[in-house]
């Protein structure tokens, strides 16, 4: 048991832990769900069912705000839940050679990931890094297709071409995650373009960590966001690590002063504790969709494991490593939610819900087919359409 939580302790291990995790619905026990969003094919059944999810969700938005911060915790504890569970499974998965290429774990940072996901909205677009696991569950992402994918099955969600460092569904939003450190920034300003254009509403959100605040595109975008006053929320995840070097010695700068510097809002965050970050992300969103200035929200988190999936973590001080289930944000957020009346069986049904779901996406991955190798470059280009 972790103390104090009703749950069992194996759900919180820093290192491979089996089947754990749920997936939630980013609103437990509300009749409405996040799951749902941005049209891809306008006459499909599916879109058909994306616009169905997205109208009610949208009828429940003045229910959504007033729901009780208890109920919001416990859905945040199960996003949060199931990111762990998944990524503890991706670890074991990939310690059994069912993975191809890298993984890189959010594990210790799933605060930021349910915490701001739970003030966005279908129709809200996200991009994300390569580590970005917790951000495209949290936005919604059908957990079967997701494992399939960075398993690198045919009925994955890019049919298994995009693995780990490239899962995208603009069906619920998520623009892509990206091998490539601050490659998804721009991305994100662009959909913002396209919100503020198109008068969607919808904001755009990026999550980037702080090994990005030294690459040129990330000021390229602060500037362009700040001219053009998009509708865009920065969200930087800064563990203070970039790869294997502290960023201290790769940034002399601050993530405030940078974006006080081209006009922008800016808030910091215990990156670690979901509430806070959801209240922040809460009112910078709302600012956001009331014309206000493109935010940075800055949230201070620690990365749990190492920078890949099998690093030794050679360069850590084992001070700081023995350290981390102390700062876990999961336990501390079930400790609160345990304080509250019926939190504790109501952590027990979330811990069941999640192992079985994992479980299940996870056998429906390893019994899905390997892709055609001939399809490799299928969907590289458009198709020429006929005039
Ligand atoms: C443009 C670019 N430079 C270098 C790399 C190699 N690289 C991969 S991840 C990484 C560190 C990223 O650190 P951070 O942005 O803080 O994200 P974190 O890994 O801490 O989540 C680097 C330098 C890369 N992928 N892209
Ligand atoms: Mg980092």
């Amino acid at each position: 048991m972790v103390a104090g939580t009703g749950l069992s302790r194996n759900l919180f291990t820093w290192k491979i832990a089996g089947a754990h995790g749920a997936f939630g619905r980013p609103v437990a026990g509300a009749d409405f769900s996040m799951d749902g969003g941005i049209p891809v094919a306008m006459s499909s059944p599916y879109h058909r069912e994306r616009v169905r999810f997205v109208a009610i969700w949208e009828a429940a938005m003045p229910e959504r705000k007033n729901f009780a911060m208890k109920d919001r915790l416990l859905a945040m504890i199960e996003t949060m839940m199931l990111i762990r569970g998944t990524e503890n499974r991706l670890a074991k998965l990939f310690a059994d050679g069912e993975i191809p290429g890298f993984i890189h774990l959010s594990v210790g940072q799933e605060a930021v990931a349910a915490g701001v996901m739970s003030a966005l909205g279908p129709r809200d677009t996200i991009a994300t890094t390569h580590r970005g696991h917790g951000h495209v569950i949290a936005k919604g992402i059908g957990l079967e297709r997701f494992f399939k994918e960075v398993m690198g099955r045919a009925n994955g969600i890019c049919a298994g071409r995009g693995g780990s460092m490239h899962v995208a569904d603009m069906s619920v939003g998520v623009l892509g995650a990206n091998g490539i450190v601050g490659a998804g920034i721009p991305i994100a300003v662009g959909s913002a373009l396209g919100h503020k254009l198109g008068k969607t509403n919808a904001i755009s959100s990026v999550f980037f960590g702080d090994g990005s605040q030294s690459e040129g595109v990330l000021h390229e975008s602060l500037n362009l966001s700040s001219l053009w006053r998009l509708p865009i929320l920065f969200v930087c995840e800064n563990n203070g690590w970039s790869e294997f070097s502290p960023t201290s010695r790769q940034f002399a700068g601050s993530m405030e002063a940078l974006a006080r510097a081209f006009g922008l809002a800016y808030s910091k965050v215990d990156g670690n504790d979901v509430e806070a970050v959801a209240l922040e992300a809460e009112t910078a969103v709302e600012s956001l969709r009331n014309g206000g200035m493109p935010h940075v929200l800055e949230c201070m988190t620690t990365r749990g494991r190492g920078h890949f999936e099998g690093d030794p973590q050679k360069y850590r001080d084992p001070k700081e490593l023995s350290g981390l289930e102390a700062i876990d944000p999961i336990p501390r957020a079930a400790r609160k939610a345990c304080s509250n009346p019926g939190g504790d069986s109501a952590l027990r049904a979330i811990e069941e819900r999640v192992a079985s779901q994992i479980e299940e996406a996870v056998r429906s991955a390893m019994e899905d087919e390997l892709p055609d190798f001939r399809k490799a470059i299928e969907d590289v280009y458009t198709k020429r359409r006929e005039a």
